[in-house]
């Protein structure tokens, strides 16, 4: 890419937006987010699974400012929870709800199962960049397997990753560094996936 490429981010969330960066930060592209915008009104994520969320998040947003835009929609699916809390992971205890209530909820629902190996789960990515002009240019998963532990551990990350302990890792996502994280996580798979595809696609840019 000869002249910086400019990408929007369609998210508020800022800790997905901290990774993102982070993971992007050496590609040649200029990273703004929706926390760069006013006035944005709220996109209803009313999509039935991780893929139609997030292609109308990104194709909103590229179609409002005629920008390339990259959307994740995530979250995380319990199989004790017939894989509760999925698409409705940030608003799982309801419209007010934070990422600590959310949590609560999730641990109460699993507050019988006392055998960790019970509490299988996984978080999923789904990741796409939209074109304005062109429509979807890329879309890719990522997965990252684990168990919900007992109690909050840990403070980095953010949203579920206190309670999360991945496979391979005794401590869970939240005692993680970034860059561990972005190495194993769901969002992190994706990454690599988006940017093996830029570098091999450079001309499109
Ligand atoms: P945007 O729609 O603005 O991107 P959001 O937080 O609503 O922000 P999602 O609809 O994709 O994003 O919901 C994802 C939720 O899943 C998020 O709020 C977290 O609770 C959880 N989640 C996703 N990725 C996570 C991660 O890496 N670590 C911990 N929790 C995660």
């Amino acid at each position: 890419m000869e002249n910086e490429t400019s990408i929007i981010i369609a998210t508020k969330n800022k800790g997905k937006v901290k990774e993102i960066w982070h993971f992007l930060k050496d590609l040649n592209i200029n990273l703004l987010s929706l926390n760069d915008f006013e006035n944005l009104s709220e996109i209803i994520e009313d999509g039935k699974n991780f893929k139609e969320n997030s292609i109308k998040k990104a194709k909103i947003i590229a179609e409002t400012f005629q920008k390339l835009t990259l959307a994740d929609d995530s979250g995380l699916e319990v199989d004790f929870l017939n894989g509760n809390p999925g698409v409705y992971s940030s608003r799982y205890s309801g419209e007010n709800a934070t990422d600590k209530s959310n949590r609560d909820k999730l641990l109460s629902g699993l507050a019988e199962i006392k055998d960790l190996n019970e509490r299988t789960a996984r978080f999923v990515c789904h990741l796409v960049l939209w074109d304005p002009q062109r429509g979807l240019l890329f879309e890719t998963d990522g997965f990252c397997e684990g168990w919900i532990g007992f109690e909050e551990t840990g403070s980095g990350g953010f949203g579920y990753d206190c309670i999360f302990i991945p496979k391979g890792f005794n401590k869970t996502m939240a005692q993680l560094s970034k860059d561990e994280k972005n190495e194993i996580s769901h969002r992190g798979k994706a990454l690599k996936d988006f940017t093996g595809f830029i570098n091999k696609n450079k001309f499109l840019f």
